[in-house]
């Protein structure tokens, strides 16, 4: 059909930059208040040594549900501290029980409202279905615009991605109430009111609870996701794990995460009947968690030890002392954290995310004249979007310049002599990599961009396939990361193939599984190897098992970058100062 395209995603970015105006303030506010939340909780959680919360957890379940989940959990719980996960299953705790939180206080009223209206019902319904599949990633990318990176847009996808249960199964709850009670409760004269507290909640509890429990587990099974956009805990360590091909640090966080799933199903399903009920009443128990609720929240109020904080950071309060990064796995990011540790900075942190999101937390920063401090490197069209500087680094954390140079599997040479010559022949410059990734930013499609390059270079791009033998449709699998830089050079160098007679698939992986994959010729090639110090840790580890052509760009940079109307100039001017 010759039909133009129904402009379906300019209308949905334009609606979606109209609401990140125009409701800034309450999207400010909303962050603030889910971020304070969280972090009380987090707080609360770990104010004692853990084995605290672990045998009050292992108390709870046994109550909820018998002595030998209890001990499962006290066993389990101390497995992940024992291996280093503690920390992280406080943070994931936390963002369950925040998502979980909101889904009860709007999922049991809305679902409540459902039952008593059909129009309402018709309504809620399509949208429901259509939060519960529209695929969670979805959700991600206004929700960074609204609300930033870290927690809070983690924690609104999850509540959309899991609210649906709830909704739905305090409907129906309410609606399965048999008729013949609510012909009597009218026949009392009872008013609607008491209608629905005295007879169809109570009915419905178990029906409504059942759904809470599938919303927690919705909301938990999204903590791997959230993760993308820089929330913390174990999905973060599942991401990391996956960006760096760990093996044994995924299945650790991976098995803590089963763990904590089992305990909350538990406590959740069993909560209404609890298996030692004819022991201790529920009052009883619910009163003694808020004992020690309100017991912890007195340890937090009393006021610390301030003289350790005498030191601090004037920009560092400004940002919270945040240092905005990307992928987990990325060599940058490395070198980030050695940056911390060589300059001393304790009390800064490092958001681990990726970077789409990096550079839209950047670029509202920039819109609002904010204070924002990124993991940054060049080429990068930010550079020329934005009035940015790198932050001076005198120890050398960062290394040099450095070379991005292309790694192809060992058989290539063999299996399409043509391609390993036009791979091994590909070079160009920084400026060359610019205009390409000026004109993806700008809205081009990266393969239309791409070719429009190789139109306005033929000469560069003959050089790269002189003499090189035609293919003859073989496939070729080039695997690159989401950076804007790979973006531009995995699209060029892939176009120039298939336009010399291959058959060119282009694989979007993380950091690891990139050289992984060219290592055990899953794939070709790769124009993506930032050396000798970015990624120096996963080309040692794969070099033996693939052939390095040298360099396809020379003269990068890696560093803390600020936009220019911020007031520093050093790395060290994130340091602590003495008041
Ligand atoms: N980068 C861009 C990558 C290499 C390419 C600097 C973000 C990294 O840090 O691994």
């Amino acid at each position: 059909m010759n039909l133009p395209k129904i402009p379906l995603g300019i209308w949905v970015d334009s609606l979606v930059d109209w609401i990140t105006v125009t409701f800034a303030g309450l999207f400010s506010l909303f962050t603030n208040v889910v971020d304070g939340l969280l972090n009380v909780i987090v707080e609360i959680l770990s104010v004692g040594p853990p084995i605290v919360l672990i045998i009050v957890l292992a108390l709870l379940v046994t109550y909820t549900s018998r002595w030998r989940l209890g001990l499962f959990t006290l066993i389990s719980l101390l497995l992940v501290d024992n291996l280093g996960y503690w920390e992280s299953t406080i943070q994931t705790l936390a963002i369950v029980l925040v998502a979980g939180f909101f889904t009860i206080l709007i999922g049991i009223p809305v679902g409540i409202w459902c039952a008593q209206s059909k129009t309402v019902q018709k309504i809620v319904t399509p949208i429901l279905d259509l939060m519960q599949t529209m695929p969670a990633f979805v959700y991600l990318i206004p929700s960074i615009l609204f609300f930033g990176i870290g927690v809070v847009p983690g924690i609104v996808a999850s509540f959309i991605f899991a609210i649906a249960p709830t909704i739905r199964m305090t409907n129906l709850g309410i609606q399965e109430v048999p008729k013949e009670l609510i012909e009597a409760s009218d026949a009392f004269g009872s008013t609607n009111r008491q209608k629905l507290f005295k007879v169809q909640l109570p009915l419905a509890t178990p029906t409504i609870l059942a759904g809470v429990n599938q919303s927690i587990m919705l909301a938990l099974s999204m903590v791997v996701t959230a993760s993308l956009v820089g929330a913390p805990g174990l999905g973060a360590d599942v991401y990391r794990a996956v960006s760096q091909i760990n093996v044994g640090q995924g299945f650790e966080a991976g098995l803590s995460i089963v763990f904590i799933a089992i305990i909350l199903d538990r406590i959740t399903q069993h909560i209404r009947k609890p298996a030692y009920e004819h022991i201790i009443s529920r009052k009883i128990v619910l009163s003694i968690l808020a004992v020690l609720v309100v017991i912890g929240g007195i340890i937090l109020a009393i006021p610390k030890d301030t003289s350790v904080n005498q030191n601090s950071n004037e920009i560092g309060a400004q940002t919270d002392y945040k240092i905005i990064g990307i992928e987990p796995g990325a060599g940058l990011m490395k070198l980030t954290k050695t940056a911390i540790e060589d300059y001393g900075l304790d009390d800064w942190q490092l958001i681990e995310g990726s970077s789409a999101a990096m550079v839209a937390e950047l670029k509202k920063a920039y819109k609002n004249k904010e204070p924002i401090i990124i993991t940054g490197w060049s080429p990068h069209w930010m550079f020329s979007s934005f009035d940015l500087k790198y932050l001076e680094d005198p120890n050398g954390s960062f290394g040099g310049a450095e070379d991005i140079n292309t790694l192809v599997r060992k058989d290539l040479k063999k299996d399409a002599p043509g391609a390993y010559q036009i791979l091994d022949q590909f070079f160009w410059e920084t400026a060359d990599m610019e205009n390409v990734m000026v004109d993806i930013t700008n809205g081009m499609d990266p393969a239309e961009a791409a070719e429009k390059w190789i139109e306005d270079n033929p000469k560069k791009v003959a050089k790269w396939t002189k003499g090189a033998q035609r293919g003859n449709g073989e496939s070729i699998n080039l695997v690159y990361v989401a950076w804007d830089t790979e973006i531009a050079s995995t699209n060029v160098i892939g176009k120039v193939l298939e336009q010399n007679g291959y058959d060119v698939t282009l694989s979007q992986v993380e950091v690891g599984p990139m050289f992984a994959g060219v290592a055990n010729s899953s794939a070709d090639a790769m124009v993506a190897a930032w050396l000798p110090s970015t990624h120096l840790e996963y080309y040692n580890t794969y070099k033996d098992n693939l052939i390095d052509l040298g360099p396809n760009l020379q003269g990068t940079k890696n560093g803390l970058v600020v936009p220019e109307y911020m007031d520093i100039d050093s790395i060290e001017d994130l340091q602590a100062k003495e008041k």
